[in-house]
């Protein structure tokens, strides 16, 4: 099975500019192409990263992918899949989150090899160019009846956009026709969001290079959930790939928690397994769903993929040790992560380490005679052990690292205790 038809087979593929040609190009030589990000955010999220690991499936193909930074589209905003006018961002928050974002895009490619990646920042070629070559050189090749036929532009008719959001799609052409010019960039593939961005591209190269070799458009499906409920979306918002803000542990728990009619999907969406993995998992998820073996491969590669294998062992751990109840194993940095979302008390400097003083002010046990029962029912644990003691007075030894102690009531209800 060669690329196109693996992208095909993985549902990778949404839009082409020209499906023959395409093929023919990809099968008599080795091309560069590239997929494209403003820096409008500090990070990336799960839902920005199909078209980027497609770019990586390219070059495993012997392809070369280039990987654009906008710095300067950045600066003007995307009208995209956007109802109205974006806020402009400041040069140095643009700059900031251009650095944050290039670390976490060089984590996917292989940037050594004859097929290395390179990274570019539209800002080099962009911010030199003064308005009047810009309206010669370029502008005089997009007339404005394309322009307005735009989708991203013809829906933004009625509510108003800025002479600046109108431009942005000429910006994104002109990125095309640099790196078709510098570095023989055939084609560029990105979200279903940026057919028009993309085409635009295309426009321009054929009406400046009217008799030169094809360049190529290839979009990526929204994604989509069985349920019809938004992907990438958790109670705490956006799944980021910035551990800072969606710990390795939180990482792994959301595709763990993929819904056995998404699972394969995202298998062949996101993962580098083969197919012959993902058809035996596939048949798991009908045989014997309960194992979750399909998850668990996806939480594994993707966490392995984005965060390295010590962060995918790490959470590894703490979803054991939380699903055992045997938490006295983590170390502190773990039950950090893992225990990011439990109810946590902060004892102040004069606890005398009463256990029963501890239950009732953690709010763990609504009264000091329901503490003292919870206490002889069993129905409380320590670190991970069942303690009985009602008289008990928490020791040095029962501070993890010094800093928490874990106490469960019953079955699940645990409470994160800091000194
Ligand atoms: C700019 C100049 C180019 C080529 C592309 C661009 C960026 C493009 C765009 N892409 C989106 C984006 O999202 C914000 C990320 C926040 C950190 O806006 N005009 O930058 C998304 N892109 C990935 C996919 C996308 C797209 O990064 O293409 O469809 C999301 O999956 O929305 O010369």
């Amino acid at each position: 099975m060669d690329l196109l038809q693996d992208l095909e087979w993985r549902g990778i593929i949404y839009q082409q500019s020209d499906e023959e040609g395409l093929k023919d190009l990809l099968n008599k030589e080795s091309i560069s192409l590239y997929c494209g990000t403003d820096p409008s955010a500090d990070s990336l999220h799960i839902g920005h990263l199909v078209p980027f690991l497609t770019l990586r499936r390219f070059q495993q193909h012997g392809h070369r992918p280039i990987v654009l930074v906008g710095g300067a589209t950045g600066l003007i905003g995307d009208p995209s899949g956007k109802s109205e006018e974006r806020k402009l961002l400041t040069v140095e928050t643009v700059q900031q989150n251009a650095e944050g974002i290039k670390n976490q895009l060089e984590a996917i490619f292989e940037f050594e090899g004859e097929n290395g990646a390179i990274m570019v920042n539209n800002y080099d070629w962009t911010h030199a160019m003064d308005v009047i070559t810009f309206l010669r050189d370029i502008g005089k090749h997009i007339g404005i009846n394309y322009m307005l036929a735009k989708d991203t532009i013809a829906n933004r008719l009625e509510t108003g956009i800025s002479f600046t959001e109108f431009s942005y799609t000429i910006l994104q052409a002109m990125d095309f026709l640099h790196l078709y010019e510098n570095h023989n960039c055939r084609m560029q593939i990105g979200g279903s969001d940026q057919w028009g961005n993309i085409t635009s591209g295309l426009e321009l190269i054929r009406k400046i290079h009217p008799d030169e070799s094809k360049a190529f458009a290839l979009t990526i499906p929204l994604i989509t959930k069985a349920d019809g409920t938004k992907f990438g979306k958790t109670a705490g918002g956006a799944v980021w790939l910035d551990p800072d803000r969606t710990t390795p542990y939180e990482f792994y728990q959301f595709w763990i928690n993929t819904a056995d009619a998404d699972v394969v999907k995202y298998l062949k969406l996101f993962t580098f397994l083969s197919h012959e993995e993902i058809e035996q998992l596939e048949v798991s998820v009908q045989a014997e769903p309960h194992l979750r073996k399909a998850q668990k491969a996806l939480a594994e590669e993707m966490t392995r993929l984005i965060h390295g294998e010590e962060a995918l062992q790490q959470a590894i751990k703490i979803s054991e040790a939380l699903f055992s109840g045997d938490v006295r194993s983590l170390t502190a940095s773990e039950i950090k992560q893992g225990f990011k979302d439990v109810p946590s008390f902060d004892v102040d400097s004069e606890f005398d380490g009463n256990l029963v003083d501890l239950l009732v002010s953690a709010k763990i046990s609504p009264s000091k005679r329901q503490a003292r029962e919870d206490i002889s029912n069993g129905a409380i644990s320590l670190n991970g052990e069942k303690l009985t003691d009602s008289n008990y007075v928490l020791q040095e030894s029962d501070r993890i690292e010094g800093q928490y102690t874990i106490i469960r009531r019953g079955k699940k209800k645990y409470t994160l205790i800091k000194y």
